[in-house]
């Protein structure tokens, strides 16, 4: 039989509602189009687990749209359709076959193509899509998404990566919509204080939101999917003030 195993406190995170985003000017009125959120972050620190998780939190209440990124393979893509977190057809993968930085930053076609299209393919046989997730190939902390591709970001970090990675900053760390500090559930046994790195954190952030979890728990994205709410919440606002 499978008992509830006693879950760690997590450490305290930020009000993270999605309201401090500063989204661009709206183009083609209403609901022109879904918000599009990027997931960066090195390898490993859990981007796939995250967007998992959120389609599993969100996937009864928003339309959902997901672009992983991977150098070589569709790897991440598949592994979504595996863990059966949304239809398949919701789910697409570009293959970079370059630095995945180049494709999120620098050279965006190939990700705004597939946007659009799967955007597109969805909104005429189910209507409307609310929010389209698109994962980075993991990278260094240089990573960022363009503007260009999407409207709000989240860099993730995990406590095995080194609890000093949010003191060395850098754009990911500094600059995103939401900074998640993965993994808590692991700081014990790394070493990691998790204290020190939120607090790190906060300190290259101006007041942008900071939010542990710990995914093996199903529930440990709930802050970062009201965080979504709170993004689209805002688009849709501004879609209609334009
Ligand atoms: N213990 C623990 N493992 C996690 C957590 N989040 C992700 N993982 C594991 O970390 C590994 C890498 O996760 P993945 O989502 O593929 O990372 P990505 O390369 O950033 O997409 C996988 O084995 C996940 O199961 C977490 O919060 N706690
Ligand atoms: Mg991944």
């Amino acid at each position: 039989m499978i008992h509830d195993r006693p879950r760690p406190a997590l450490p305290h995170g930020d009000h993270a509602d999605g309201s401090h985003v500063h989204l661009p000017p709206a183009s083609g009125g209403p609901a022109d189009r879904p918000v599009r959120i990027g997931i960066g972050g090195p390898v490993g620190s859990g981007k796939t687990t995250l967007v998992a998780a959120l389609c599993a939190l969100l996937r009864d209440e928003l339309s959902l749209a997901v672009i992983t990124n991977d150098i070589f393979t569709t790897e991440d893509a598949e592994a979504l359709r595996r863990a059966d977190v949304l239809p398949h057809e919701r789910i697409v993968a570009v293959e970079t076959g370059c630095c995945p930085h180049t494709a999120i930053r620098d050279d965006i076609a190939a990700n705004l193509d597939a946007a659009e299209v799967l955007e597109t393919r969805l909104t005429t046989a189910h209507g409307p899509v609310d929010v389209t997730l698109v994962e980075s190939g993991g990278d260094n902390l240089t990573a960022i998404f363009s503007r260009g591709l999407v409207d709000a970001q989240i860099f993730v970090l995990d406590t095995a990566g080194g609890d000093d990675v949010p003191r060395k900053g850098g754009p990911g760390v500094a600059t995103a919509d939401l900074l998640v500090i993965n993994k808590v559930d692991l700081a014990p046994h790394v070493g990691a204080d998790v204290d020190l790195m939120l607090s790190d954190a906060r300190a290259r952030r101006g007041g942008a939101p900071v939010l542990p979890t710990s995914l093996r728990d199903p529930t440990g994205a709930a802050a970062v999917a009201d965080w979504v709410r709170g993004v689209l919440a805002t688009w849709r606002d501004r879609s209609v003030l334009a």
